[in-house]
C-alpha cells in the first residue's frame, strides 16, 4: 500500500468515524540561507518529495492514526487522526513522535543529498506540531485551517520542536523539584587538610536534554526561568547539607544575573537556613558571571544587604570566561576561586604560576582568601601550596558527592 492509497483509506475511515477526538499535524519545510540556496533548486524539491513520501511510508506503514500527508508547494503536511484524550498529553506525545522521526529524517536527507552535490550546507527543516480537537462545533474546513495554522506557527523556527521538548522538560524539572545537590570539599591548606567548607553543586535526573548543570541553566536564561531555577537549586542545596560542623562553610552558586533582578529577595533563604540551624555565616555565595555584568550598581546593592546580615562572596571561574577584574573590584569578595584553567598544570606551566601568582599578590592587599579549583594532581597541589593559597578543591581532594 502506498502513502496514496493509505490517504484514501484515511479518508473514508474518517468519514465513518464522524468526527471524535483529536486531529493532529506535523508540518515540515526546509529554510534556505544564502549559503544554502544553490540547494533550493526543482531538482532538490523533487528528491525531497520522494525522500519524505517514502520515509513517511516507512514510519507509519502499519499506523492506524495515520491519514495521509499533503504538500504545499514545497510544504510538508502529514496529518493524523489521534485518540480522544487531554490535548496537552496527546501534544506531549505527537512531539516526541515527531521529534524523533524527523531529525533522523533531516540528518537523512542532509547526508544523501550532500554527498551526492558536494554542497555543505542544504539548509534547515523547520517542524512544528499541532493539535486541534475535532468536534468541537467547527467545521471541517475551520478545523484544517486552525491546525495547519498551528503547525506553521510552531515550525516557523529551526529547533522549533527541540525547544518545546526541551520546555516541557524543563517545566517538569522544575515543577517537580528534581534537582539533587552534591558537595564538594573546599580543603584548608595552612591547617592540615581540615575541611574549611563544601560547594553545593546542582545536579539534574534528566539527563536526555541537560547533560549538566552548564546546558540546564544555561537554557533557562534562555527561557527566562533562571530565577526560578536558581532559586530551586539554592533551597535544595541548603535542604541537603546535614552536618556542617561549627564555622563550617556552605558554598552556593548564583548567577550575577540573579542580583539584577528587582525580584531577588534574599528573606526566604533566611528562613529557610533557620530551619536547617545554620546561619548566614554558614554560606558563601559564589557569584558566576555567565555574561557581562551590565549593572553593577543594583548588584553591589544587593550583595551590600547580604553582607550586612552576614552572608560572605566569592568570586567564581577567575580566570576564565567572563570574570572580570572589574567585578572583583566592584565587588570587593571575600573569596577569589581560581579557575581550573589556570590551576590544571601549574607545576608545568610558568605563565600560569605567573597569573596565579599575580592573583595572589593583588587578594593580599584586598584581603581576600584565594581557593584554587580543579586540583586533580599531587603536584599541582604542592605548587599553589608553595605559593601560599589559602584553600584547594578539586577531584584529588574529594569528588562532589550526597550526604549521606
Ligand atoms: O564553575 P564551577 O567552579 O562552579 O564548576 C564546578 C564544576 O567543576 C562542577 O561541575 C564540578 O563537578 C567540576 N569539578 C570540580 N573539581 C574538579 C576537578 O578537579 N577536575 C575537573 N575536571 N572538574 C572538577
Ligand atoms: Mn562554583
Amino acid at each position: 500500500m502506498n502513502v496514496r492509497q493509505l490517504r484514501e483509506l484515511g479518508q473514508t475511515t474518517d468519514a465513518e468515524n464522524e468526527c471524535s477526538g483529536h486531529l493532529g499535524m506535523i508540518y515540515l519545510s526546509w529554510h534556505h540561507t544564502a549559503a544554502s540556496q544553490r540547494s533550493s533548486t526543482a531538482s532538490f524539491q523533487e528528491r525531497w518529495h520522494q525522500f519524505a513520501e517514502r520515509e513517511a511510508e516507512a514510519v507509519f506503514h502499519s499506523s492506524m492514526l495515520y491519514e495521509g500527508l499533503q504538500w504545499m508547494q514545497d510544504d510538508l503536511f502529514i496529518h493524523m487522526r489521534l485518540p480522544a484524550g487531554s490535548q496537552v498529553q496527546l501534544e506531549e506525545w505527537l512531539l516526541d513522535f515527531a521529534h524523533k522521526h524527523t531529525e533522523a529524517w533531516e540528518q537523512q536527507f542532509a547526508q544523501e543529498w550532500g554527498s551526492e552535490k558536494e554542497s555543505l550546507s542544504i539548509g534547515k527543516l523547520h517542524v512544528g506540531v499541532a493539535v486541534v480537537e475535532v468536534g468541537a462545533g467547527l467545521s471541517d474546513g475551520l478545523i484544517w485551517y486552525e491546525v495547519m495554522k498551528k503547525a506553521i506557527l510552531h515550525g516557523q523556527s529551526a529547533g522549533a520542536m527541540k525547544r518545546s521538548l526541551m520546555r516541557r522538560a524543563l517545566d517538569r524539572l522544575i515543577g517537580e523539584r528534581l534537582i539533587e545537590p552534591v558537595y564538594q570539599p573546599i580543603v584548608s591548606l595552612h591547617s592540615q587538610g581540615e575541611i574549611f567548607g563544601y560547594e553545593a553543586l546542582a545536579r539534574t535526573a534528566d539527563r536526555t536534554w541537560f547533560p549538566g548543570p552548564m546546558e540546564l541553566f544555561q537554557f533557562a536564561e534562555q527561557e527566562g526561568l533562571t530565577y526560578s531555577l536558581d532559586r530551586l537549586a539554592r533551597e535544595k542545596a541548603i535542604d541537603g547539607c546535614i552536618p556542617l560542623r561549627q564555622g563550617q562553610k556552605l558554598f552556593i552558586n548564583v548567577m550575577a544575573q540573579i542580583m539584577e533582578d528587582p525580584d531577588f529577595s534574599p528573606g526566604q533563604t533566611l528562613s529557610l537556613l533557620e530551619q536547617h540551624r545554620l546561619s548566614p555565616h554558614n554560606v558563601v555565595f559564589e557569584i558566576t558571571e555567565r555574561s557581562s555584568i551590565a549593572d553593577f550598581g543594583s548588584v553591589k546593592k544587593v550583595l551590600e544587604h547580604y553582607r550586612s546580615q552576614g552572608y560572605q562572596i566569592a568570586i567564581d571561574d577567575v580566570g576564565a570566561g567572563y570574570s572580570s577584574l572589574q567585578s572583583i573590584i566592584e565587588l570587593r569578595p571575600d573569596y577569589l576561586k581560581v579557575d581550573r584553567s589556570i590551576i590544571q598544570n601549574i607545576d608545568l606551566d610558568e605563565m600560569k604560576e605567573h597569573i596565579l601568582y599575580t592573583l595572589i599578590q593583588l587578594a593580599a592587599k584586598m584581603g581576600i582568601a584565594i581557593i584554587a579549583e580543579g586540583i586533580e594532581r599531587e603536584e599541582e597541589l604542592a605548587k599553589v601550596r608553595e605559593l601560599g593559597v589559602a584553600y584547594a578543591q578539586g577531584y584529588l581532594l574529594g569528588r562532589p558527592a550526597a550526604f549521606l
